[in-house]
């Protein structure tokens, strides 16, 4: 197992040398700053590869071998007119990042909006901060500020009533921030950035697409792009939907085992893998994951290792837990990846999918999810269960 770290760019509060203290040897990256639907231009992926891999006298070198996300334009999930100039797009990007060596890359396939939560400061009892989806607070977002108009039928009396009570007790203040949460986005998303009124645009603009559409737009995609990446050893890896169920009525389609066996029957190719990310698809209660991480074992090629527990008054609801504390058998999944790999003879890419904001990260400004302090116990929690299980001492 190669241990990698999400690294932001050069922006980033967490810098390169803070992630060679914590042990990763590999980075998981994206141009952020490209605009989606443009082409990664060679000399930049080159430039952030020299800056990720450049010699320093006296440090560790660190690797760029992931790339999370290439961010695939919404004419395409749309299957809008004039889409296929977005997928010939996606694929120059490919053969960019494959001429620089980079050969796994991370996709998703979310419309509108991408991974969605909607309290990024939630109080642990220990004092530190996680992120935590609240499905009521979601709900008073979907009917009393966005006020979406079919939002009233994806809601029964009672989850109306609560929302409505949450509703009334916010300030002016609370609602911004929770635009800002939902809309506006969280780090690494590969969705535009909206304001509420852009938001249900782009919402409208799904009106018509069934879940099937969807699906099929993804196959045609798929059509076209992974024959090339077969061609260039790229892997592609889809990440879940995040939370995996629809949401604002749209359609999503990568949320469980089922939706993965689909996939995968639907478009065998090697280069089309999976993102195994715990967290999200631990938050929808169908989804086994040891299971899952021994079914789809051979289409892994990169993990995000996290866990969540979900409400028990309402398992939509959940917080982002400690690594090894979750609802999840985290050790259970660790050995089914690392069975996989040995049946494969390939090592898999993971790193610590988020962490909680604590210690000395409190005071500072960090990406939601991303500070290091929290990210560094996760992954030195996950290393001693790997290091462990691969001396078959469990
Ligand atoms: C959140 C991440 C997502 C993910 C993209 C993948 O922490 O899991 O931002 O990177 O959805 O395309």
């Amino acid at each position: 197992m190669y241990e990698a770290w999400r690294w932001f760019g050069p922006d980033d509060s967490v810098t390169l040398d803070h992630i060679r203290q914590t042990g990763a040897t590999d980075i998981v990256t994206a141009l952020h700053h490209i605009p989606i639907g443009d082409v990664w231009p060679l000399e930049e992926i080159t430039a952030r590869k020299k800056l990720i891999e450049g010699h320093v006298a006296g440090r560790t070198s660190l690797k760029w071998s992931v790339v999370e996300s290439v961010p695939v334009h919404d004419d395409i999930k749309r299957g809008a007119d004039g889409c296929d100039r977005y997928i010939a797009s996606f694929v120059s990007t490919l053969q960019n990042l494959a001429r620089a060596g980079i050969r796994v890359v991370c996709y998703n396939f979310m419309p509108v909006i991408d991974w969605t939560r909607t309290d990024l400061r939630f109080s642990l009892p220990s004092g530190a901060l996680a992120l935590r989806f609240d499905q009521d607070v979601f709900a008073a977002f979907d009917l009393f500020i966005l006020k979406r108009k079919e939002a009233v039928q994806d809601y029964n009396k009672a989850e109306i009533g609560r929302a409505q009570d949450i509703f009334e007790t916010m300030t002016a203040e609370d609602v911004t921030q929770l635009v800002k949460t939902i809309v506006s986005g969280l780090p690494g998303k590969m969705t535009g950035d909206y304001g509420l009124d852009d938001f249900r645009a782009a919402l409208a603009t799904y009106k018509t697409i069934t879940k099937e559409a969807l699906r099929a737009n993804l196959l045609k995609f798929l059509d076209v792009v992974l024959p090339v990446a077969e061609r260039l050893g790229v892997k592609l890896v889809i990440h879940p939907d995040d939370p995996p169920r629809d949401i604002f009525g749209l359609p999503r389609i990568v949320c469980t085992a089922k939706d993965l066996e689909y996939l995968f029957a639907a478009q065998p190719s090697v280069s089309n893998g999976l993102a195994l990310c715990v967290g999200t698809f631990g938050s929808h209660p169908d989804n086994d994951l040891p299971h899952m991480a021994e079914r789809f074992g051979n289409r892994i090629y990169f993990s995000h290792l996290r866990g969540v527990k979900k409400d028990l008054a309402d398992p939509r609801s959940f917080t982002e837990a400690a690594h090894l504390d979750s609802d999840i058998d985290m050790i259970a999944v660790i050995e089914k990846l690392l069975q996989a790999e040995k049946v494969r003879g390939v090592e898999i890419y993971i790193r610590p999918d988020h962490g909680h904001q604590m210690l000395d990260d409190l005071e500072k400004t960090a990406n939601p999810g991303y500070s290091a302090i929290g990210r560094l116990k996760g992954l030195a929690e996950i290393r001693g269960v790997i290091r462990t299980l691969d001396r078959g001492l469990d």
